[in-house]
């Protein structure tokens, strides 16, 4: 039996206000036809479908155009969908009912009966291979909110680890009952994992505080896969083979430009057993800039880089020219920047999804170049200098001072003149 996994879709997704539907559209027909390819008999999707809670009507379009061409191509085969932070749980499941007619199965939100016990009906999933003989359970968990989680039973433990910890083994001892010598048994999660390598900026800490990030051991060492969406770079979770990230299938930040995006297949034998499993890269529709290629240039160079950027001399159309990164070494504070790389930038068939300032003193804190203060003795002309010096590593020059003096000087009644 072959599983593809896979997750962090994020379909209605925008790149600094640019559409992607058509990558979207592209990665879901390619999927249909590796699906097709690989003779899959299951695809799990480990949550983040959607971009936003409400995704627009052109996104869940997407999806269910996707479900009908797979039911037309592949009409055997289990799809099973889970809730992410991302995605809003009654959203995914209320086409349920039409769904399951197409093989669907959505588990947007943890499923419990009235009197709040787990519903392990919903939960646990038979998987089939094409001849319906039952190789694998899927324990289907979506993203875990807090009020999800049962409370700790001592006062010592984490209560958000401990919580977890508890929906998970009781599903996998509950699987257990069901499992025989010719089954094996799959987990999903949307959570974010310790030592877990995430991307810059493009996923969200879902727990808060510092316990955010969920110990490995969380998972039996009995399943024979876990199938986790959440960190958008595919990867292996302290240092278990089977317990995986697929990753995004496309860069939902221009910072994953090297990184190669891809779903996974999983293959089982006969017992429902991994024997093998293998990343497919999935292929880019767009071109992914980064000027310049390693570290940064300043702003004359820049500029000069992007009048002279190689792109091809026929317009792929607004929806396909490449994404575009440009990194700057500021020297001194340059207001004039957006509109200086706008300008290098006017002709030419690319999007800029973002220019990253960098300042010469970045990684110093505000406490290494002053001596600790009481913020009332503070002058706010004092802290301005302070903080550009912390910036620039130089003194801001005399007309910068007095404009930021005559700023000061038009705030009525700022909090140091109340004494
Ligand atoms: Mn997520």
């Amino acid at each position: 039996m072959k599983i593809i996994h896979t997750a962090d879709w994020h379909l209605g997704h925008e790149l600094h206000g640019f559409n992607r539907r058509l990558e979207q559209v592209a990665f879901l027909q390619w999927l249909s036809n590796t699906l097709k390819s690989q003779q899959a008999d299951v695809l799990i999707v480990a949550g983040d479908l959607f971009d936003t809670v409400n995704p627009p009507a052109s996104a869940q379009n997407l999806l269910y155009e996707f479900i009908s061409n797979n039911h037309k191509q592949i009409p055997h085969l289990q799809t099973i969908f889970i809730g992410g932070n991302h995605d809003s749980a009654n959203r995914l499941e209320a086409p349920t009912p039409l769904l399951q007619k197409f093989g669907v199965i959505t588990v947007g939100r943890l499923p419990k009966k009235d009197d709040n016990s787990l519903n392990f009906n919903q939960i646990l999933i038979p998987l089939k291979n094409r001849d319906g003989d039952t190789k694998a359970i899927l324990a289907a968990i979506p993203f875990l909110r807090q009020s999800d989680l049962p409370l700790p039973s001592t006062l010592e433990d984490d209560p958000l680890i401990s919580g977890v910890r508890k929906i998970y083994d009781d599903v996998v001892k509950e699987a257990q009952k069901k499992l025989n010598s010719n089954c094996g048994l799959i987990l999903t999660g949307h959570c974010y994992m310790q030592g877990g390598d995430i991307s810059a900026l493009s996923e969200r800490r879902i727990l808060g505080g510092g316990q955010h990030a969920l110990p490995v051991d969380l998972f039996s060492s009995k399943v024979d896969y876990v199938a986790l969406g959440h960190l958008h770079k595919g990867q292996r979770v302290g240092g278990r083979d089977e317990v995986r990230y697929s990753g995004s299938p496309y860069p939902l930040s221009v910072t994953e430009r090297d990184y190669k995006h891809s779903v996974r297949v999983i293959t089982l034998d006969d017992s429902g057993h991994v024997v093998k499993q293998e990343p497919i890269v999935v292929p880019r529709v767009v071109e992914y800039m980064r000027v310049p290629n390693r570290g940064a240039l300043s702003i004359v160079e820049a500029i000069k880089a992007l009048e002279n950027l190689p792109l091809s001399a026929i317009d792929p159309g607004l929806d396909l020219r490449p994404f575009l990164e440009v990194v700057i070494q500021l020297t001194g504070p340059e207001p004039g920047l957006r509109s200086k790389v706008d300008k290098a930038l006017e002709d030419k068939a690319v999007r800029l999804a973002g220019i990253q300032a960098l300042t010469l003193g970045e990684k110093q804190s505000l406490g290494d170049i002053t001596q600790a203060h009481s913020l009332d003795a503070l002058e706010p002309e004092a802290v301005f200098c302070k903080l550009f010096e912390q910036k620039y590593l130089q003194k801001p020059d005399i007309e910068l001072t007095k404009a930021f003096s005559e700023i000061m000087s038009n705030i009525p009644h700022y909090p140091g003149d109340q004494g």
